[in-house]
């Protein structure tokens, strides 16, 4: 059964792999690009606030979803009201986002961001290393895991202020980090850094204070026991796909 299944999938891939070279690239929806519908609300947290412990304490885990990340979305759905915005997904949202208010900019790359990190986490694991292609990936591009994570440290060390350090793909399927301020991302039309995140670190001190006050280094540090790979993993597919 698992056989015929995966032939049925390569099989099917294929055929996307064929359509997407046949059809001019009107739009997103046949670029084989993610999709992410322009949604304003919280998808529930995929695990207990206790479950990234010790790396993230249970409170900071509830004060950040319920209202750090709350007010992100409850705010990103008055400005799609007020400026009623037509997009129906974040990509072309972000890919036009200088032409929008600062509050949507803000509160849209906010939320996004957010449900972004949720989904990239897990429970602690000891030796924790990428799996699958990002880890051949990682391999081929950085040399090494431990250069991979010194690189994206550095991004994350290095944002003055509030921001995010990202893991992005970009055309062909390179690998790149850096890193935004703010709530932007690397899906916007207005940031620096460009490509698709497929792992994300939010560096505000909202993030972090409770447990490692001023010492962001070492919150960066422990993260790497808790990213979900195999999540990483599926975003770089959707990607090249
Ligand atoms: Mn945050």
């Amino acid at each position: 059964m698992a056989n015929i299944s995966r032939k049925n999938f390569l099989a099917q891939s294929g055929k996307a792999v064929l359509a997407a070279t046949l059809l001019p690239k009107l739009s997103l929806a046949n670029s084989g690009v993610a999709i992410t519908p322009l949604v304003a609300t919280q998808k529930p947290l995929p695990y207990a606030y206790t479950a990234l412990q010790p790396v993230i304490d249970a409170t900071t885990m509830e004060i950040h979803y319920t209202k750090h990340a709350a007010a992100y979305a409850k705010n990103m759905a008055e400005a799609v009201a007020a400026e009623k915005v037509t997009e129906s997904n974040f990509e072309t949202l972000f890919a036009r986002i200088q032409n929008y208010s600062s509050k949507l900019r803000n509160n849209a790359g906010g939320h996004y961001n957010h449900e972004l990190f949720w989904s990239l986490l897990q429970a602690p694991t000891a030796n924790n290393a990428p799996t699958g292609t990002v880890a051949e990936k990682i391999q081929t591009q950085f040399g090494s895991f431990a250069n991979f994570t010194t690189a994206f440290a550095d991004a994350a060390k290095s944002r003055f202020g509030s921001g995010w350090a990202w893991l992005v793909v970009q055309q062909g399927g390179k690998l790149a980090v850096g890193s935004t301020p703010n709530q932007d991302n690397p899906l916007m039309s207005i940031s620096e850094l460009q490509g698709t995140p497929i792992l994300a670190l939010d560096v505000w001190e909202h993030a972090y204070y409770l447990n490692y006050q001023n010492k962001r280094a070492d919150y960066i540090t422990n993260f790497w026991q808790i990213v979900n790979w195999t999540a990483v993993n599926n975003l770089y597919y959707k990607e090249i796909r």
